[in-house]
């Protein structure tokens, strides 16, 4: 009989996981803890049915429509089978509504969702994120009438109701700098405003709603002369006819989202605030989608790594299975430590972020949720990448061919660098935060985190935090070589973050009888926290010259 190898199976992403389990055990009261069980077994049935369906159905892609046959404009777009399920599943489930809700783990909640969820939405969560940061932004601006108009149906439990947003900033010359932005907000005789322009990348072109930088006529250049409006995209059951989706983007990944190039003829559209300081109000929707990015991307690794350690029982290779030899054991435990570090830091920014919304933070953890939200996403979406990467090669040749279902996660992987900011604009952004009283904040919370755990833990933590410190304040550097060393700086105070809470989780798992944490933590430890750059400004001339 021909021999065929079993292909990889996935436990049940829910029952069968340790991390996710522990963190919630520990972080959460006991009451909310057992309330959140019906949601997280339904959610883990669905990611599993998802895998399950996705092995015998071949895989579709959006499709735009423009014209119908009697040379209408309707711009339909056909939607992937998730995607058609994607309000049914998220208001079921309070996917965004639990993030809402008005406690300290509302946050922490909604993210344990979300990570359940989102490889099996095929990025429907990209249009969530954007939903989840256009609430958060809308909370903040204060504006009552739009606050009362867009959050019921943003935050909604009932599929009928639910609208998605979107976040309409990139254009084709305001990519990361978006103070370019070209895209015009004019006042009718009446005083409505409308928007005039092109939008480059617009994820949840599918939505009802979207928040949009635009320039009001008439106002200077840059960043701070832009104005951050909220729009609706539908007429009824009709797509407003000012809004035109040009084409949908032929991505390397995420190919089930469908990501358009727009165009705004006079959309209606009504301002958050002020007609001025758009990125500084569109801020807080950025940290919730960066938020939002770093936990999809450890969702990533996690699916990765836990089909490479299924085939690794399944595959036999000089006569015995994968898992027992050494080489490819030790890749899978380093590849198992660098997630266990990534996960604890993606949902630490997730409960801080419940606490400062909520009012119950300590004074410090504003600071130092500003700093973690772009270190978390920085590193989080390079180590996706590494990792499914890593993962791919753990199947061999099987890991190239398409139809396994991996290829994929490697291609979808390589969005979280890129979307909501590639690295070094993260990095550029940690900067900012450090600016403030960010590494005051990081050191407060790390000596807290590291009371009573592994005192070998504890220094080389405190030696890479005193080396980044060292970094930032030596009195020769000038703002070109802090800037040139910004990633090393960051993916260095987040490799330290990363590790005290890991170190954290390691006691209070070691209490309980499982030291997988403190291995887990002695392993990423091995592999070193500094990342810092030696930078040699006139070396790094000469290699562009
Ligand atoms: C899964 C689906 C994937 C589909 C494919 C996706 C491909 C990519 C598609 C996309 O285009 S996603 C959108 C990606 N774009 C971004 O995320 C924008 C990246 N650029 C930045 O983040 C820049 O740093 C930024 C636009 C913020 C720079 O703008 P400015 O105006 O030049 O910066 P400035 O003057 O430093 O900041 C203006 C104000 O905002 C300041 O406050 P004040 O006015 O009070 O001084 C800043 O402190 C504040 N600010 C900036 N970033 C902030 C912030 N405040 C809080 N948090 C932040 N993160």
């Amino acid at each position: 009989m021909e021999f065929l190898q079993d292909a990889p199976q996935l436990s049940h992403p829910w029952r069968g996981e340790r991390l996710l389990h522990a963190l919630l055990d520990r972080a959460l009261p006991a009451a909310r803890r057992a309330a959140l069980e019906s949601d997280l077994d339904a959610l883990g049935d669905y990611a599993l049915m998802a895998w399950q369906r996705a092995a015998v159905t071949t895989r579709r892609k959006p499709v735009l429509t423009q014209w119908d046959a009697w040379g209408r404009r309707v711009d339909r777009i056909e939607l992937t089978t998730a995607w058609q399920e994607g309000s049914d599943i998220t208001t079921r489930h309070a996917v965004l509504a639990s993030g809402h809700e008005a406690h300290e783990h509302a946050r922490l909640e909604e993210f344990a969702r979300v990570y359940l969820y989102h490889v099996a939405s095929e990025f429907y969560t990209c249009p969530l994120a954007m939903t989840d940061g256009a609430a958060t932004a809308l909370k903040a601006s204060g504006n009552r009438a739009l606050i009362e108009r867009a959050l019921p149906h943003f935050l909604s439990r009932d599929a009928a109701t639910f609208w998605l947003s979107g976040q309409w900033m990139t254009e084709t010359h305001g990519g990361s700098d978006v103070g370019h932005t070209e895209t015009v907000a004019r006042q009718d005789a009446d005083g409505q405003w409308r928007l005039h322009g092109r939008k480059w990348f617009s994820s949840a072109v599918v939505g009802e709603a979207a928040l949009a930088l635009a320039r009001p006529e008439g106002a200077g250049h840059g960043s701070g002369a832009l104005a951050l409006f909220y729009v609706e995209t539908m007429d009824g059951a009709q797509r407003k006819p000012e809004l035109v989706i040009d084409r949908l983007k032929d991505k390397l990944g995420t190919q089930e989202l469908p990501t358009a190039e727009i165009h705004l003829d006079g959309l209606l559209a009504w301002p958050l605030g002020e007609l001025a300081n758009g990125v500084r109000q569109v801020a807080p929707m950025l940290n919730v989608t960066r938020t939002w990015n770093a936990v999809c991307a450890v969702a990533s690794m996690a699916r990765a790594i836990a089909l490479a350690r299924d085939y690794a029982e399944r595959r036999q290779a000089f006569g015995r299975p994968l898992v027992e030899q050494p080489l490819h054991a030790q890749t899978l435990a380093d590849m198992q430590a660098e997630f266990e570090s990534a996960f604890a830091l993606a949902f630490e920014v997730a409960q801080l972020l419940g606490r400062v919304e909520h009012g119950s933070a300590a004074p410090h953890e504003a600071a130092l949720l500003r700093l973690l939200t772009p270190l978390a996403k920085l590193w989080t979406g390079k180590l996706a990448v590494r990792l499914c990467s890593e993962a791919l090669e753990c199947f061999g040749g099987q890991g190239y061919i398409e139809d396994t279902g991996l290829p994929q996660l490697l291609r979808d992987a390589q969005v979280y660098a890129i979307w909501e900011g590639t690295t070094n604009v993260l990095s550029l952004d940690a900067l900012r935060a450090l600016a403030g009283d960010g590494l005051g904040a990081l050191r407060t919370v790390v000596a807290a985190w590291l009371q009573g755990g592994d005192p070998h833990a504890a220094f080389a933590i405190d030696a890479a935090l005193d080396a980044a410190a060292g970094h930032l304040d030596a009195p020769s550097t000038d703002r070109a070589t802090l800037e040139a060393g910004a990633r090393g700086l960051a993916l260095t105070l987040a490799r330290s973050a990363a590790a005290a809470l890991l170190a954290r989780q390691a006691a209070w798992a070691q209490a309980r009888g499982d030291t997988r944490p403190a291995a887990a933590l002695r392993r990423f430890l091995g592999h070193g926290l500094l990342r810092l750059a030696d930078i040699d400004m006139d070396d790094t001339g000469l290699l562009l010259g």
